[in-house]
């Protein structure tokens, strides 16, 4: 029996955990790990079911698609050439712009996906499609403007505010704040401290809420415009805190002076009163939080939610102090800052979408490929993604796919979009390579884990950096290995303090400019090669990333305890983070550091965005134009709840879950007695693109009206009875229409669809 410390990788928490494993390596125990410096033990029941993960059924070769649609076995030496030489065809006859990168990371790893972006520089595209850009892209373009970048994301301080608004997000279920549960009762018991729910549902969160806001869907625009109104109009705002902070709260104040608080409460579907009693709660609270997620992200004015909800925090001066939303900094980020079109901005070839954060919503893909348009996009490399499932309209996107000159996937499981694919390329699983997530998103402690391997690799699969650079080597663009930095890297290890490695890296470069592109893959094989281990080559992203890291923040840094200062403390911290395989702190910073990381020059947040305000005025209007394009379509269903036993696409065998093994469709029983049907009937669910059937579950906690599946059902899997699927995808009925003006979220908790019994 041997135990390991890793993560768990079903969702972006990734809880420490410690692998038990027996003689023939199977997953015998899974535990919390207490030396995990966030998570300190806690885990969630799905954790424990990891096994499902790595004993699933794999792709174990690279693979070629058949005319006939089956697939051969091939060499990697033949994958990687063939594919090589498809993309050099298209990247010349048709230029960079026709490929993208889709996916590049899921809840567990980002190693990888980084290591990308030297290979998207070998295609020369600069197009980032992923699930990120399905979620959270309203609120980084919303960022971008009230602290200048797109990539300042805050966190949330649910365990410390003494008010809390958790508005479309099921902590005890989804998670999305360190060890949720227990944070969620103790908000929940303790008597000086404020609980509001806003959810259209009865959730497990809501049941502990103190005050319960159940919104009508896709109307929380409403209830917090109508929060903000309260705020205004009865003079709550923190008026020195906007002075000394913001800009712009004058441009603002009008468009909420003139709300009708009782009009905009009866359409949201809740009481003035609460309305009235939580706006003061909010604004006489020593401290107040806001964690907001996928309920306010895919429905109704996605990206005017993510604006109101920032300013309900903002105009109460609850922001960039401890106990409230703070902005963090990041050891390695995942996203970037896309300028505006008219400033220059990359935009698609078919449709003209701006990049936001420098990435492109999934929803679009269909139209940038399924069209005569001669800069249509011609090839896709997917990587820790299955979009076919995942990204909105499943039957628009396998349609599209189609029509690619190249498809290829980089998987461990035979998903959906790999078998539609040309080539498939094996990956070692999460907890058979070096990995880490950058979701590591604290303030003003942050940490960062960089797991090591616990299982040996399967034989014939490749890490993802090592798939990306021999693509990039058969390319023609980089060599495979840089034998004399190698070896200076060797040295370099031994005796830090000459900074020899430095020196011979930026004296390489600058005689071989086209490697900077590639520094990441020059990186693996010299520091990374002579790192302790073989699989910590791709370690070498943490060596730059630590040194990057200690040169920016260096007294945050110091504060954990480290010494030392410039290329010294670099090191100290990369070492600190490589000795540790549970995880460690890399920086303590102080509130007034947050501050600095505005981008505006006069280090205040900038209130006013007129597009915003634009939208907040019409939001009326638009209401009603919607509630006519619906009309047929009398349900609401949220597509895509988080349940206990789902976690994305992550772990596909169903016999992972433990209940709930089909994803049944919850229905109110008001609903339920007028079709006739009780819970495990099964009924036809349609929308304007497609046709399901689903299993019905009868619950009280679920409004009339309203219905709620569950995501991550649904996929194949090898072995199952008569190979029937169990579940249903959710985006068998979402459609591409359906998405926010702006940043082309979809509007997955506003599906419209009818119901019939079957
Ligand atoms: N168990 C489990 N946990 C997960 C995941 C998983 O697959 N399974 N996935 C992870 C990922 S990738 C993500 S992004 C997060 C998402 O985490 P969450 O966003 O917290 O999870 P959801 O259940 O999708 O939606 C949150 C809530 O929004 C509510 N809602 C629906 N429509 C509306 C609306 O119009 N207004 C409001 N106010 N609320 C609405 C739903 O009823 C639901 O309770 O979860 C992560 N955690
Ligand atoms: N209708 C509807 N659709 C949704 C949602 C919803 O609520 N409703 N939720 C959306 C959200 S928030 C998200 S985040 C997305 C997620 O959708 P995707 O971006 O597709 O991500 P996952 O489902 O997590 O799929 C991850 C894939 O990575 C593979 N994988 C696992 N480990 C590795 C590895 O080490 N290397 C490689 N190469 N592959 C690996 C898994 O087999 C899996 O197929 O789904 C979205 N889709
Ligand atoms: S799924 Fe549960 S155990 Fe795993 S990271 Fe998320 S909260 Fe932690
Ligand atoms: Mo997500």
């Amino acid at each position: 029996m041997t135990s390991k410390a890793t993560a768990c990788i079903l969702c972006s928490q990734n809880c420490g955990i410690t692998i038990e494993q027996n003689e023939s390596g199977q997953y015998t125990r899974i535990l919390g790990d207490k030396a995990h410096p966030i998570s300190e033990g806690y885990l969630c029941q799905k954790a424990t079911r990891l096994n499902f993960y790595q004993d699933q059924a794999r792709v174990t070769s690279p693979m070629k698609r058949k005319e006939d649609g089956s697939f051969e076995e091939i060499s990697w030496d033949q994958a990687i050439k063939e594919i090589a030489e498809k993309l050099v065809d298209i990247r010349d006859t048709y230029g960079g712009t026709s490929i993208a990168y889709v996916g590049g990371g899921g809840q567990g790893n980002h190693l990888g996906g980084t290591f990308g972006a030297a290979f998207r520089a070998a295609c020369q595209t600069r197009y980032i499609y992923s699930a990120l850009a399905q979620e959270k892209t309203g609120n980084f373009w919303v960022n971008g403007h009230l602290f200048g970048r797109q990539n300042l994301n805050y966190c949330e301080a649910v365990g410390e505010a003494e008010y809390v608004l958790i508005i479309g997000a099921n902590p005890v279920q989804s998670h999305g704040i360190p060890k949720a549960r227990p944070t969620i009762n103790e908000l929940s018991r303790n008597k000086n401290r404020t609980m509001v729910v806003v959810d259209p549902r009865n959730t497990e969160t809501a049941k502990k809420a103190d005050i319960f806001l159940q919104v009508r869907p896709g109307k929380d625009a409403f209830l917090l415009t109508a929060l903000l109104g309260v705020i205004v109009q009865e003079e709550l705002e923190d008026k020195s805190f906007l002075t000394d902070k913001t800009t712009g709260f004058e441009a603002v104040k009008p468009h909420f002076l003139q709300i009708d608080v009782a009009q905009f409460c009866s359409i949201a579907g809740v009481s003035e009163e609460d309305v009235r009693k939580v706006a003061r709660g909010i604004a006489s609270a020593s401290t107040f939080a806001i964690r907001s997620d996928l309920g306010i992200e895919q429905s109704h004015n996605s990206t005017l939610n993510a604006y109101l909800s920032r300013l309900l925090f903002l105009i109460t001066g609850n922001f960039g102090k401890e106990g409230t939303n703070t902005l963090h900094t990041n050891f390695i980020p995942v996203i970037g800052h896309s300028k505006e079109p008219e400033a220059g901005g990359l935009t698609t070839q078919v449709t003209g979408m701006k990049g936001i954060a420098k990435l492109f919503p999934p929803g679009i893909l269909p139209l940038e490929i399924d069209t005569d348009h001669p800069k249509r996009l011609r090839a896709l490399v997917v990587d820790s993604s299955n979009p076919v499932a995942n990204y909105p309209d499943t039957h628009a996107q396998r349609k599209a796919y189609a029509k690619l000159d190249l498809l290829v996937t980089i998987e461990v499981a035979m998903t959906e979009t790999a078998v539609l694919s040309d080539y498939v390329l094996p990956a070692a699983t999460q907890y058979e390579k070096m990995e880490a997530t950058f979701f590591n998103l604290e303030f003003p402690k942050n940490f960062f884990h960089l797991r090591h391997p616990v299982s040996k690799p399967l034989a014939n699969s490749l890490d993802e950096p090592e798939i990306y650079h021999r693509l990039a080597t058969a390319m023609g663009e980089v060599p495979a290995s840089f034998p004399l930095l190698a070896a200076i890297a060797r040295v370099d290890r031994k005796f830090p303090r000459l900074r020899l490695f430095p020196l011979a890296l930026a004296m390489t470069l600058s005689i071989r400019p086209k490697w900077k592109k590639y520094t990441l893959f020059v990186l693996k094989e010299t520091i990374g090669k002579a790192l302790p281990h073989s699989y910590s080559k791709v370690a070498s992203l943490v060596w730059i990333g630590a040194h990057r890291y200690a040169d920016r923040y260096p007294e945050a840094v110091r504060r954990t305890g480290l010494k030392g200062k410039g290329y010294r403390l670099g090191e100290a911290l990369f070492n600190k983070i490589l000795n540790s395989p549970s995880g460690t702190l890399i920086s303590e910073h102080t509130q007034e550091e947050g501050w600095n990381l505005i981008r505006h020059k006069d280090k205040k947040v900038h209130l006013e965005i007129p597009e915003m305000l634009d939208w907040l005025d019409k939001l009326t209007e638009v209401e009603a134009e919607e509630r006519e394009l619906y009309k047929q379509y009398p349900f609401n269903l949220m597509a895509g709840e988080r349940r206990s036993y789902n976690a994305n696409g992550i772990l596909r065998n169903p016999e992972w879950r433990k209940k709930d093994r089909i994803g049944q469709l919850k229905i109110n029983p008001a609903d339920a007695e007028l079709l006739g049907v009780a819970t495990g009937d099964t009924v036809r669910c349609s929308s304007r693109v497609g046709v399901i059937q689903i299993q019905t579950l009868v619950t009280d906690d679920i409004p009339e009206g309203t219905l709620s599946m569950p995501h991550g059902y649904g996929y194949s899997y090898p072995g199952e009875a008569n190979d029937e699927v169990l579940g249903v995808l959710p985006n068998l009925l979402t459609d591409l229409r359906d998405c926010d003006p702006l940043a082309k979220t979809p509007y997955h908790k506003n599906v419209r669809v009818k119901l019939e019994k079957v």
